[in-house]
């Protein structure tokens, strides 16, 4: 969407604070020990507390109030019986809705002590972001974010995911623009505009640079390599960008 109104900027940065505030409790529940499912619960009594509606159920019908996915799984994992274990790289995305208003917002990291290359794409993931937020901006093009993240990620010997992208959100939870990719695009020649709400969400592989879905219909996976996704919500205005799920 495009936020025009100061009721568009309030309500997004509402729902912004919710989903955050979400995905750092879940973050912080994260131990050894835990279930997927036993997660997501908490979600459920945080969304519904705070007066707000997991995206995910909402829009598509997902089996969870959140995605919670654990090495193999890069995105859209469905919270079950599975168990948490030290080292596991672990990817949580809080979306949500409030009064009409739309978030995303995710992360990936390791549980305790785990392999050093699952820090390091974590870290990188970051480091994508950041790289890309400088360049999120009314004016410029989109492709530029792509550009950058990939540029990142090659820096560090590393890949992207590139059939999984960023998304327009904010009235619904994916909308225009369709894809903000993780790679450059020459094709890919549109202008960001001033007020654009944009989820700018890099995925940083060690090998893979695709995911293909698994037999449940919905969990993106990986053969042979792991994958960190770091994910918020922005608000692009001339002043500069406005994280609202931070
Ligand atoms: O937009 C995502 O970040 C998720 C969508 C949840 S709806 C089941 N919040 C995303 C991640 C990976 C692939 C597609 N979409
Ligand atoms: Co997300
Ligand atoms: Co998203």
């Amino acid at each position: 969407m495009i936020a025009k109104t100061e009721e568009d900027f309030n309500g997004l940065k509402e729902i912004g604070k919710i989903c955050g505030a979400i995905r750092d409790e879940l973050v912080h529940c994260t131990k050894p020990g835990i279930t997927t499912k036993e997660l997501d619960e908490i979600a459920r009594g945080s969304f519904e507390k705070a007066g707000a509606h997991s995206a995910p159920k909402g829009e598509y019908d997902f089996p969870g109030y959140t995605c919670i996915s654990i090495n193999e799984e890069v995105a859209h994992g469905i919270p079950g019986a599975r168990v948490i274990q030290e080292g596991d790289l672990v990817n949580i995305d809080v979306s949500g809705s409030k009064n009409g208003y739309f978030a995303d917002t995710g992360i990936s990291f390791v549980v305790g002590n785990g392999e050093i290359i699952l820090q390091k794409i974590c870290d990188v993931a970051k480091e994508a972001f950041d790289a890309g937020l400088k360049k999120a901006k009314p004016g410029s093009k989109k492709s530029a974010l792509g550009k950058v993240v990939h540029n990142v990620a090659k820096r560090h010997g590393l890949t992207v995911i590139k059939n999984l992208t960023g998304h327009g959100v904010g009235s619904s939870i994916h909308e225009a623009p369709e894809h903000i990719f993780n790679y450059y695009s020459r094709w890919d020649d549109e202008i960001l505009k001033e007020g654009m709400v944009i989820a700018f969400e890099p995925f940083i592989s060690t090998l893979e640079e695709e995911v293909f879905q698994s037999e449940d219909g919905w969990t993106f996976l990986t053969d042979e390599s792991f994958v960190a996704q770091y994910e918020h919500t922005i608000i692009l205005t001339k002043d500069g960008p406005i994280i609202t799920t931070l």
